[in-house]
């Protein structure tokens, strides 16, 4: 398994997150990166590779033009605008209201936003960059005729819609990275999100589809983050329906219950006959996760890895959340064991 790794994802380092009523350091930050890859190369996963630069044309297929510019230019709109903290919005496009992007940056960013806790600041945009570049390059490693490929992103990607962000992510590496699938002359694939968080970004970019097949397992949104989205009557709308499956699970959740969903969307992936998959990697299912109400434990991820390999398809692993502990390095290096075995 070739492991895909950016220096980069360093240039997203954010210093405030709204959590509670409080700017804290966020959940998400360089750290995460590091443990993960220091324990898949402890693990024996010696092949790690720099992304190639892809540009934006596969991204463009994915998310609004306007939004990939609104990413590009808000720090420095914010900074010349004379706020001191980091980019967090003020107000949003809510119900009933008109759906127009503002020239005020303020107002930019709450149009943009699904969720505020994200804060922007500066390098956030060229470290998505490099995390799509990451997916993108796991994705080629795959179109070039190997079956495993470890794509380390950094910042994650579920959340980011397709002119939105927020949770964590700016860019959906996965889903750009299926696009890059598609664009190599595979017919239909399938986007596996097993991040504690149902994708949100990744059912908006995909819900309509047919050559994209979603699959989420995730805390229940009645009681978990992103709580708008991934209820169970989600099944695809269009040319898409049918080709969406949400599996909110209760506070709790332990890998017998957790396993049997799993299994359930591997059934669903084979039947709708999709020639590769995308696993949306979160480890914040784990027990101790600081955010998360899953009870996964540190071997579990092997058998993670073990049930999707037997669908006997070529598998793009792209890592999205897990937080607060290193073990979520040897969690993401047992998946990827799982996956070999
Ligand atoms: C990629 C990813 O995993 N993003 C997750 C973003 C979650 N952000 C909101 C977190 C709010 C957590 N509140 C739970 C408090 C539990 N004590
Ligand atoms: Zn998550």
């Amino acid at each position: 398994m070739r492991v895909f790794y950016s220096e980069d994802h360093r240039l997203r380092d954010a210093k405030t997150e709204l959590h509670g009523g409080l700017l804290v350091k966020p959940f998400e930050g360089p750290f995460r990166a590091e443990w993960i890859l220091e324990a898949v190369r402890k693990a024996g996963f010696a092949d790690v590779v720099a992304p190639a630069d892809h540009g934006l044309a596969t991204a463009l297929k994915i998310h609004d033009a306007r939004y990939l510019e609104f990413l590009h230019t808000c720090w420095e709109r914010w900074v010349a605008q004379g706020f001191e903290g980091e980019a967090i919005p003020t107000a949003f496009a809510y119900r009933r209201s008109r759906q127009r992007v503002p020239n005020h940056i303020d107002g930019a960013v709450g149009y943009y936003a699904n969720s505020v806790e994200t804060s922007i600041s500066k390098g956030t945009y060229e470290a998505a960059l490099s995390s799509m570049n990451v997916a993108l390059s796991g994705a080629d490693w795959l179109n070039a005729g190997n079956r495993f490929a470890f794509s380390l992103c950094r910042p994650p990607g579920h959340h980011a819609g397709v002119d939105l962000f927020g949770g964590y992510c700016f860019i959906n590496n996965a889903a750009v990275a299926a696009e890059r699938l598609l664009e190599h002359g595979a017919a239909k694939v399938a986007i596996l999100d097993v991040d504690f968080h149902h994708g949100n970004g990744t059912q908006d970019i995909t819900y309509r589809r047919d050559d994209i097949f979603f699959a989420s397992l995730h805390g229940d949104p009645l009681d978990a983050f992103p709580y708008f989205l991934g209820y169970a009557d989600e099944t695809g709308e269009g040319r898409g329906e049918g080709c969406n499956v949400n599996y909110p699970m209760p506070a709790g959740t332990p890998w017998h219950v957790w396993s049997a969903a799993l299994a359930d969307a591997l059934a669903r992936i084979k039947a709708y006959g999709a020639e590769a998959i995308v696993v949306s990697l979160g480890v914040d299912t784990f027990e101790e996760d600081p955010i998360s109400f899953f009870k996964l434990k540190t071997p579990d991820f092997r058998r993670m890895g073990e049930m999707i390999a037997a669908s006997g398809l070529p598998i793009l692993t792209c890592m999205e959340g897990g937080y607060g502990v290193p073990q979520i390095g040897l969690n993401v290096a047992n998946v990827l064991e799982g996956l070999q075995a």
